[in-house]
């Protein structure tokens, strides 16, 4: 973001300059205009050293079912033997233990499906995450990236290999290849892929057109488009990278700053954004789930592993089962227990100590109580209300594993928004999370305002939404040798997208200060076409943005780019324009940026925006300003960005979360509509419109 000091011409720069005199001359107030892309500061040109580092890194992620193809690594990783450089970890042990499980035959065998969920793979993939993690220099780590490349399963291998590049400080900044391009099959249906290899056999470009599970006599089939959504799954599964459940945040002297309250407000947002799809398409809200009930709509994912068989599908009004490890009478048990916290404002924690569920940093307990995280403070007491939710319902068609078949699509953070009854999970689980949210008081008036300021006007461009087509890289889904040239194969999937818009905020105020501004869309009118009151309808609005802006003594007007927007990242760049962009820069023919504080986490940019209607479909709009100087938590620049995407996926790199009032404030409380609007709240109606295509 530019300073917006009133010197506009400073400020605005490019482009922009004669609509910001413009705008002075006809205003008289100062206009702070935006870039149009979103320039992130930590942005600065690649050195060598970085750009071989990246260039070894999309290496060892290429065809990852496959022995490395690339013979410096697989010579490197065959004569590298990690118990010869034991003093080269920070911590041996677990290399150590590695080497050993290899050479005994007790790891997961390659081909295998991998999910985080099963104790035993998931506990090897912890070995293999931390004899990269803790590698002492890049050397250490390489030569183990190319040891694990070819011995351990390629699932344990990218999860590992990628939270390692995520988390260690000598990769910061490097990029990750998207996850639908790495492992396709999780994200495109059985119909796709056989096309696709029967193009290959022919070794013909193919792009073959994938269509969303079900038909139109399945109602949830007409929300597909969002459960389905590659970008949606990427986003879910990266944040789970950054925020893993089983991180050991002092071992590994990493901490995750609001850790179980970013669980509850980012699956919070999911849930509330399908929600706001589903009354665009004539659907009522979510229904929780519960453990006893039936659950009414089934699904047929129609999606294939690579080896293993297809997903299992679930029928309609199956029950949950007990498995052998988790009962569904535990989960009730489980239930009630959080529920009594709930209600008495406190959790027991193992060592039997009362530790209280108020203010802000209840929810933080609570969430990490839920999932639960290694930060749950009493596991044997509350279990492990979602990640076991995953597993029942992942194993919910063969419970006794009598007829051997994979894990459902619950049981991979890449594949379970496109089961509905994920949604469903999450709604239950989020009723707790609402029960206690309401156990606290609703905002006081100081907490609310900000004095001397008010917000005077806040304009929007048309907000138009439309569906494109968008092709997916299926090269790594189709086993060949390397005899065979790569032809281009791609996965032709419709998504939903939007015109770009921008706010323009008016803001009077008594003095220059630094606001923070908060965004949010939620609905009119419910599903029934009744207007929704305010104090429901908070549990339905989604944040569109929130940042840092600069508000003089007077008349300010702020704007702000919808491809700014802090909760969002933008389209991910392919493996091969990454790979060339990279070659290009170590030959010298171009230069490469680096941003330390890169996210793969972000809920995608052109889903910003619900669907709407055909014929316009009416909105709230929320605009928010609060003293940021009150709030903020670094001693960083006030437009430090951290990635771009703080909204829904914190910050990594150490950082803490930036402003220290609750997530999804002020609409996480209760709201009382008679002392809720003050002249720093802003509420209009906004339609949306959709059109058939651009
Ligand atoms: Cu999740």
């Amino acid at each position: 973001m530019h300073d917006c000091d009133g010197w506009c011409i400073l400020c605005c720069g490019g482009a922009d300059i004669m609509k910001c005199i413009l705008t002075v001359a006809l205003l008289g107030v100062a206009v702070c205009h935006l870039a149009q892309a979103k320039v992130m500061r930590g942005e600065a040109p690649a050195d060598k050293i970085f750009l071989s580092k990246q260039r070894e890194v999309l290496k060892l992620l290429n065809k990852v079912h496959e022995p490395n193809r690339f013979k410096d690594q697989a010579d490197l990783g065959r004569s590298y033997d990690p118990t010869q450089h034991l003093s080269k970890y920070k911590n041996a042990l677990p290399v150590k233990t590695l080497v050993k499980q290899y050479t005994s035959g007790r790891l997961l065998p390659r081909g295998q499906i991998f999910t985080l969920f099963n104790d035993r793979q998931r506990e090897q993939m912890i070995t293999i995450f931390e004899s990269l993690f803790y590698a002492e220099d890049w050397d250490t780590f390489y030569r183990t990236a190319c040891y694990v490349r070819d011995r351990v399963n390629e699932g344990q291998f990218v999860y590992a290999l990628s939270v390692a590049v995520l988390h260690r400080e000598d990769t910061r900044g490097m990029v990750l290849p998207p996850a639908y391009e790495v492992y396709p099959h999780l994200f495109v249906n059985s119909d796709v892929i056989h096309a696709a290899y029967r193009a290959k056999m022919r070794q013909e470009p193919a792009r073959v057109r994938m269509n969303f599970t079900g038909t139109v006599r399945n109602p949830e089939q007409r929300v597909a488009y969002l459960g389905e959504d590659v970008g949606i799954n990427s986003h879910h599964s990266h944040w789970h990278m950054d925020f893993p459940f089983w991180w050991k945040q002092d071992e590994y002297g990493v901490k995750k700053d609001r850790q179980g309250e970013l669980f509850y407000y980012m699956h919070h947002q999911l849930i509330a954004r399908l929600d706001l799809e589903r009354l665009s398409n004539d659907l009522p809200f979510v229904k929780p789930l519960y453990w006893e009930d039936k659950i009414e709509d089934g699904f047929y994912p129609q999606t294939t592993y690579r080896v293993g068989g297809e997903f299992p599908a679930r029928p309609d009004n199956f029950e949950f089962q007990d498995l052998q490890d988790i009962k569904v009478k535990d989960m009730v048990d489980y239930t009630r227990r959080i529920r009594e916290a709930i209600s008495q404002q406190s959790v027991i924690t193992r060592w039997g100590q009362n530790l209280p569920l108020n203010d802000t940093m209840g929810i933080n307990i609570l969430g990490s109580l839920v999932e639960p995280s290694q930060e749950s403070p009493n596991p044997q007491y509350y279990g492990a209300l979602h990640n076991y939710g995953h597993i029942l319902l992942g194993q919910i068609t063969d419970p006794k594993g009598k007829f051997d078949m994979p894990p459902g699509v619950m049981e991979h953070f890449e594949t379970a928004t496109r089961d509905p009854a994920f949604f469903r999970l999450h709604k239950y689980i989020d009723n707790l999370f609402k029960l206690h949210k309401d156990m606290l008081p609703p905002y006081a008036r100081e907490e609310l305002e900000f004095p001397g300021v008010a917000i005077q006007d806040v304009t929007v461009d048309d907000l138009v939404t439309y569906f494109e087509d968008f092709d997916i890289d299926l090269l790594n889904a189709l086993d060949d040798t390397l005899e065979l040239k790569d032809v281009e194969i791609k996965a032709r999937v419709r998504r939903l997208n939007h015109r770009p818009f921008t706010f323009s905020i008016t803001v009077n105020s008594n003095q220059e200060q630094m606001a923070a501004v908060r965004i949010f869309l939620g609905p009119k009118f419910d599903w029934f076409g009744q207007e929704i009151p305010i104090n429901e309808k908070r549990l339905y609005v989604i944040e569109l943005d929130k940042f840092v802006a600069k508000v003089n003594k007077g008349a300010t007007v702020i704007q702000r780019k919808s491809s700014e927007s802090s909760v969002a990242i933008p389209d991910r760049e392919t493996t091969k324009i990454l790979v060339r962009r990279v070659d290009d820069a170590l030959q010298g023919k171009a230069t490469y940026t680096v941003n330390k504080d890169v996210r793969h986490c972000g809920y995608p940019e052109r889903l910003l925006l619900p669907k709407g209607k055909r014929d316009g479909m009416p909105f709230s709009l929320f605009v928010i300003l609060t003293d940021f100087d009150k709030e903020k938590v670094n001693d960083l620049p006030w437009d430090y960005d951290y990635g771009g995407s703080i909204s829904y996926c914190g910050t990594v790199s150490g950082h803490k979360y930036p402003d220290s009032k609750p997530m999804g404030f002020p609409f996480d409380r209760q709201i009382n509509s008679d002392n809720f609007f003050r002249s720093n709240i802003y509420q209009k109606d906004v339609v949306i419109t959709f059109k058939d295509s651009e």
